[in-house]
């Protein structure tokens, strides 16, 4: 089943692990990050955040604050007139909005809900301005579970609309009713997947200075484009006098994927106080300050015939959206909806998903982006299905998946799994990981230790190469799913390589490089990479996110590279005065075709191209491409994992002994950077299945505030990770790449979850909500027979 790319000629930069551009000064300590921007003079800006988990303002005095020495500015939400609410990327049919301007002036909806900013001389000033601004409250009903927020008559977060929904998605393909009539078993469950913060480990920032008759804004950003656009709108300004950097990224899983309210309210300052600002997000604050990721709960039912062969799916997805759908609405939930079958054919389905206002921070796009909140349900449920059907776990899921000859293979949703063997990744990961000894080992009890072993498999796919800007559409995507890319040959025939995507630690500037030096003939080293900044960067209609930096701006890289190396070799036809179609571009360099002594290098060329007066008839001078890329459809990546955990019984703590990783992400650009984002999205899973939970308490406290209380996995609980590699290029393009950016996360925690529930037997409680912490697990242990 493993298909290798055609046409790659050896010793290529596509396919070799070109070392990481950014690996030296990370590691080094030499990242520069938007704290390290030197701004002589800048301002220190705080943020006033909301205590309370919601309240309406009756009023917001700043005048005591505005006195103390070194404070230049207090802007409260009344000073925000003439400002526009901040953004939407996503506009479904039917959504509400929530009109929020960067700054609450008339309620406070979540504990961390800015109402006032300062700018001061120093931090000092700044903390002793906050303290003096005094805020009025009146106390408003708290909906902290989407229960609470679903109820009928319950008190509203916005006025204007009819409750608490902020939108609702459904689908249907079959007929679900006869399918559940037809049934042979029928199985449901209710499946939580908890409310996790993206801990990047630089937590947000963002500086503004003046700059002429704009405003230039750093900030630590996946989506430049979307910010600048984002401010421009928000200050009505023309979107020309805003110029926004990201420089360096420490990690961002989309959590800096749209615009935030702190990007306006900064490039406001600048612009009204004309000094430069900068405002750090503390960790403490990142905490509620910035949008947690998933806190999806789903109902699912399911029609299986006497073989174990899916013929319906029902399910009830609710997204807890937190207190505003800002600038994502219900998108992930959309996404769980419309990918729930998951690798699986399922003829018939009946799927609502819906997002609900709670009284929480707002939750937005995490890594995964509502594929493992759709993988948890359906991947639990098939184990609990084998179960009752007397299956092993794997045989109901080869007979379910969706064989290779029946793709590309339309979704309910309109979603294309476009190629792949999704059973023959299942039964290589299995061989892999030495599944059947597996199984017979973890049989035969409790080990020496006491420790109760269990084995747990999951499959999954990945929607990556996002774009189709058709797809944008359908999801309700406002912009375009397209990426563009401009590639230009200096003088010296080095290149340099202008990207519209943004990197933020997953090295696509390194795999765009490896694209545009092989197209080019050029060493990997002889491209260099421009991006993060307005002022250059091609612009993206999207942004860094979907998986789709190799993809889609790595065919964008592909094809303006292939219009340049037309244009050098009409320019070395020409100098070396032969008929263009004679002649080849080669190890940097053009030649003659079978003749390498009549060769000119690159730098030659360039030289020529740009300063010598011979300019050959139908081209100019100068070597310059550029091309826009948008994806015919989405790539499908998918995969299977194995894991093996053992459990503790007295003490309910579970540790994931080893785990084997087999994935499909085409044609790998850059294998080491492959093998990175998958190990890299398993250790966040990891976390996410076994430690990792934001927490409120009844009245809408967050209880997670530090590191003391959200709890990362260490290296130590981490396993072992064996990775099997799959390479089925998308048939949807020429470079064959799908993305890979999210594939580690996804089926990470269904995988762990059946592995648990192996070990407890049929006799303990269900594994099916997240995290499984040691009370979790304690209160699912089998009663003991005394
Ligand atoms: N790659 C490759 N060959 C492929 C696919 C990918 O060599 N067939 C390489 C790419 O060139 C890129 C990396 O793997 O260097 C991921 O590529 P891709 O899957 O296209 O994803 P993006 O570049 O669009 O990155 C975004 C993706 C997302 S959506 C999140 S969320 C995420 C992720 O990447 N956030 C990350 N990985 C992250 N990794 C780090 N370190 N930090 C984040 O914030
Ligand atoms: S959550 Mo990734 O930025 O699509």
């Amino acid at each position: 089943p493993v298909s290798l790319p055609s046409g790659m000629p050896a010793g290529s930069a596509v396919g070799s692990s070109a070392p990481r551009r950014t690996l030296d000064r990370f590691v080094t300590g030499k990242g520069r990050y938007v704290a390290d921007i030197p701004l002589p003079g800048a301002l220190t800006v705080l943020l006033l955040r909301s205590t309370l988990p919601h309240a309406a303002i009756l009023s917001v005095d700043a005048t005591a604050a505005r006195r103390v020495p070194g404070v230049v500015a207090v802007l409260t939400g009344a000073d925000l007139t003439g400002v526009g609410p901040q953004p939407s990327l996503w506009d479904l049919p039917g959504q509400n909005y929530s009109n929020l301007k960067a700054l609450a002036t008339d309620r406070l909806l979540y504990v961390g809900h800015p109402y006032a900013v300062v700018a001061a001389r120093d931090a000092d000033a700044a903390a002793a301005a906050a303290a003096l601004v005094v805020l009025e409250t009146d106390g408003l009903p708290v909906h902290v579970t989407i229960d609470q927020a679903m109820a009928p008559g319950a008190a509203r977060l916005y006025d204007h609309w009819p409750d608490n929904v902020v939108g609702r998605q459904h689908w249907t393909a079959g007929d679900a009713g006869a399918g559940f009539a037809a049934a042979t078993h029928r199985l449901s469950g209710r499946f939580t997947t908890q409310r996790v913060h993206a801990l990047s480990l630089e937590p947000r920032g963002v500086a503004a200075m003046p700059d002429g008759d704009g405003v230039t804004v750093w900030t630590s950003t996946q989506s430049i484009h979307q910010v600048r656009a984002g401010i421009a709108e928000c200050l009505d300004l023309p979107e020309h006098r805003v110029r926004v950097i990201a420089p360096d990224v420490g990690g961002a899983f989309g959590m800096k994927g749209c615009i935030h309210g702190e990007e306006t309210l900064l490039a406001l300052l600048a612009l009204r106080l004309q000094r430069p600002v900068r405002w750090l997000e503390t960790r403490r604050e990142a905490f509620i300050a910035s949008p947690h990721g998933r806190d999806m709960r789903v109902d699912l039912d399911v029609a299986f015939d006497a073989d174990g062969r899916f013929l319906a799916l029902k399910a009830d997805i609710v997204l807890d959206k937190g207190a505003d759908p800002y600038a994502t609405s219900i998108g992930t939930a959309w996404v769980t909806g419309a990918v729930l079958t998951g690798p699986y054919h399922v003829p018939a389905v009946d799927i609502h998903s819906c997002g609900v206002v709670t009284n929480k921070t707002p939750t937005g796009a995490y890594r995964g982006y509502g594929q493992p909140e759709a993988n948890f349900p359906l991947e639990r449920l098939l184990d609990m299905a084998a179960r009752r059907l007397g299956l092993d776990p794997a045989e109901i899921r080869r007979r379910n998946m969706v064989a290779p000859d029946r793709m590309p293979f339309a979704l309910h949703s309109g979603v294309l799994l476009d190629s792949g063997c999704y059973a023959g990744l299942l039964e290589a990961t299995l061989e892999r990981f030495g599944y059947v000894a597996a199984l017979e080992r973890a049989a035969a009890g409790p080990r020496p230790d006491g420790r109760v072993v269990g084995i747990g498999i999951a499959s999954y796919i990945e929607m990556t190469n996002f774009g189709p800007s058709p797809v944008c559409k359908l999801i309700g995507v406002n912009n375009g799913g397209f990426d563009t890319s401009v590639v230009r040959m200096e003088p010296s025939g080095h290149v340099r390589l202008l990207i519209g995507q943004t990197p933020m630690g997953q090295g696509v500037e390194t795999s765009l490089a490896q694209i545009c030096a092989d197209r080019l003939h050029l060493p990997v080293e002889d491209v260099s990479v421009v991006h993060g900044d307005t002022l250059s960067a091609p612009y993206t209609a999207y942004a860094s996110g979907g998986s789709r930096g190799a993809g889609v701006a790595g065919m964008s890289v592909r094809l303006a590279a292939d219009r340049l190396a037309e244009r050098v070799r009409r320019w070395g036809a020409h100098l070396l005065r032969v008929e263009a179609d004679r002649v080849v571009l080669t190890q940097a360099g053009v030649q003659v075709e079978g003749e390498p002594t009549r060769r000119l290098s690159m730098a030659a060329i360039a030289r020529a191209a740009y300063y010598g007066a011979d300019v050959p008839p139908g081209l100019e001078p100068g070597l310059e491409d550029r091309a826009a890329y948008d994806p015919p459809a989405l790539a499908i990546s998918y995969g299977s994992v194995a894991v093996e955990v053992s459990v503790d019984p007295d003490l309910g703590k579970v540790r994931v002994e080893r785990i084997t990783f087999g994935h499909d992400c085409g044609v790998q650009i850059n294998p080491a950077i492959v093998d990175g984002q998958v190990r890299g999205g398993v250790a966040q899973a990891v976390g996410a299945t076994l430690f990792e939970e934001i927490r409120y308490d009844g009245a809408g406290q967050p209880l997670t505030l530090s590191l003391h209380d959200y709890l990362p996995p260490l290296a130590s609980d981490l396993p072992a990770i064996d990775l099997l590699h799959f390479e089925t290029p998308t048939p949807f393009s020429p470079l064959g790449a799908k993305g890979v950016g999210e594939t580690g996360i996804i089926a990470v925690p269904a995988a762990i979850a059946n592995a648990v529930q192996h070990a407890l037997g049929p006799r303990g409680g269900a594994m099916n909500s997240l995290p499984l912490t040691p009370e979790r697990v304690l209160d699912a242990m089998p009663p003991v027979d005394i």
